[in-house]
């Protein structure tokens, strides 16, 4: 048995995890949770009283909630390299919380048809959907990752939310967006994780 476990569905953002695993290159065991059953099972709320997916638990320790899973792999297996250097540390952090929070929420609130009012928006921790969607842009404009030049955690985390939304429809096109996305799925990790998924997926799908 392997010191991760790795608690998934494949059409989910399990699928981010897949892929920081994969650049991690630590063993892992899978396991595959469905939506109706396993995933509400009492065994299952032991390990995330949420009920969602995905969840790993390394060596007894659980952890939940994609961003902070990859933050977390990174920094359990440094010699994979992807924990941000000190000079990376404020680009690091700050956009892997903001992908997480304020453009999450201006993502789903949008595709719930929700804007707010100006007086809400004050309060809406993303504000307004176009503001939280520029300012990741502009911050990826001329940059080949978030923390400049190196590849790290926070770029599996920030790059999923990117190639997700631009792809389904809930992230315009933008050109930083474009560039970033083709610049990430020409690793070789991305591309394992998502073949592994794919093949689940058909799995699933003829199985009925
Ligand atoms: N904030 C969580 C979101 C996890 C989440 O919503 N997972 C969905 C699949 S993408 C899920 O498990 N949904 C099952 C349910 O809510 O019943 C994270 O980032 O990991």
């Amino acid at each position: 048995m392997a010191d991760i476990i790795f608690y998934h569905n494949p059409m989910s953002r399990g699928q981010i995890i897949r892929w920081m695993l994969e650049e991690v290159g630590a063993p892992y065991d899978t396991e595959i949770l469905d939506y109706a059953s396993s995933m509400k099972s009492e065994e299952y709320r032991a390990i995330n009283p949420m009920m969602k997916v995905p969840a790993i638990a390394h060596n007894g320790r659980v952890v939940t909630e994609a961003a902070a899973i990859c933050a977390y792999l990174g920094d359990a297996f440094p010699e994979a390299g992807l924990a941000p250097r000190d000079e990376e540390k404020a680009d690091y952090y700050r956009w892997l919380f903001f992908a997480a929070g304020p453009l999450e929420q201006a993502v789903t609130n949008k595709a719930a048809g929700f804007e707010g009012s100006q007086q809400q928006q004050r309060m809406f921790g993303f504000g307004h959907y176009d503001l939280a969607v520029n300012t990741l842009a502009d911050h990826l404009a001329g940059r080949d990752y978030v923390c400049g030049n190196r590849f790290t955690a926070a770029d599996v985390y920030v790059g999923s939310a990117v190639m997700w939304g631009t792809q389904f429809g809930t992230l315009p096109k933008l050109d930083p967006f474009t560039a970033y996305g083709e610049r990430l799925t020409r690793r070789e990790a991305y591309q394992r994780g998502k073949e592994e998924d794919n093949r689940l997926i058909s799995e699933m799908q003829a199985a009925g």
